[in-house]
């Protein structure tokens, strides 16, 4: 069996690509990078990699995680300015006895002393989002924090390998220096090849405080389906937030188990993943939470259609 899912549409292409090779024999590790980069390069793609939006000072600076369900290596940068492929970066920190979680100028120094390619990653189209919702918080209030997309991938071998990337801008207009779950270990991601993995996008503030990857993989651990992980996970974290603080951010999570089941839970409205294995052709879902279960349709072609019309509008100011 191999299968890949992956947060939000965007992964679409990237997971198509990947799915080839592992459907050839391909590594889950080389499967899940392949796929985050292929996110990571696409331009339209307005919070990962290159085009990723800026942050409140307009700098992009990028999370991004890699984990091994084999041996549990796991490598992580945070805050990094003008790499390309911060997911490749991740997955040779990985390989470092220590020191495998950097942030800012020496994730940045690692990867220049590892050949990494050095880019310019902030687009013209991302300084224009990045003018306008400035304009628009000053004139309306309007939260910094909509529109904010991450990468979070889980892949499963034909040798039962299992790994986790994620890859991400963050919050848009978020701080200087803040960072999110994308990059934590057991909030933005999880995998253990002897069980499965899980991925999260969403309020890093808030996905943190349940530590919801780890838990998802946890419940599967103790026999749970991906999808009933998922959903217990996603409203117990919920429920608590505001029971506790009033409110709960955006919490969305992809689980996938070693035998190629997924799963899939939100607190949001049209949450939208992709999802490939041996027995299912590449397709994106759109997820609703009905009475505390997820339900999952397959995306229309017209709202595919209005999807890849959005990405490459004109961005009025
Ligand atoms: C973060 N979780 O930095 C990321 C952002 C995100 O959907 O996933 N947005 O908090």
């Amino acid at each position: 069996m191999w299968a890949m899912i992956a947060t939000w549409r965007m992964a679409i292409e990237g997971i198509t690509e990947a799915c080839k090779g592992l459907n050839e024999g391909m590594d889950a590790g080389d499967a899940v990078e392949l796929a985050v980069k292929m996110v990571e390069d696409y331009p339209f793609y307005k919070s990962v990699g290159y085009g990723g939006l800026p942050n409140e000072n307009c700098e992009v600076e990028l999370d991004a995680a890699y984990m091994d369900g084999d041996t549990l290596a796991i490598g992580a940068v945070a805050g990094i300015r003008d790499y390309a492929n911060p997911v490749s970066i991740a997955r040779k920190l990985s390989d470092e006895k220590v020191n495998n979680f950097l942030v800012g100028a020496g994730a940045e120094a690692y990867a220049h002393k590892n050949g990494f390619e050095r880019k310019n990653m902030l687009t013209d189209r991302a300084k224009l989002h990045y003018e306008k919702r400035k304009k628009e918080t000053l004139e309306k209030g309007l939260s910094p924090y909509i529109g904010h997309d991450t990468v979070g991938m889980i892949s499963l071998d034909e040798n039962g390998k299992m790994c986790a990337a994620t890859s991400t801008s963050g919050l848009f207009m978020k701080k200087r220096g803040r960072i999110g779950d994308s990059a934590l270990s057991g909030s933005g991601f999880y995998v253990d090849s002897e069980v499965g993995g899980a991925t999260a996008t969403g309020l890093g503030e808030d996905l943190m405080k349940g530590c919801i990857s780890y838990e998802i993989v946890r419940l599967m651990k103790e026999g749970k389906h991906p999808q009933e992980a998922c959903d217990i996970a996603v409203n117990q974290l919920d429920k608590e937030l505001i029971r506790r603080r009033g409110k709960a951010g955006d919490l969305s999570l992809v689980a996938l188990n070693n035998k190629g089941e997924w799963g899939v839970a939100t607190n949001i409205a049209d949450f939208t993943f992709s999802v490939a294995t041996k027995n299912e052709e590449p397709t994106v879902y759109i997820s609703n939470r009905v009475d505390g279960k997820t339900i999952h349709e397959v995306a229309s072609q017209e709202w595919l259609d209005a999807y890849a019309a959005r990405i490459k509008a004109p961005i009025e100011i």
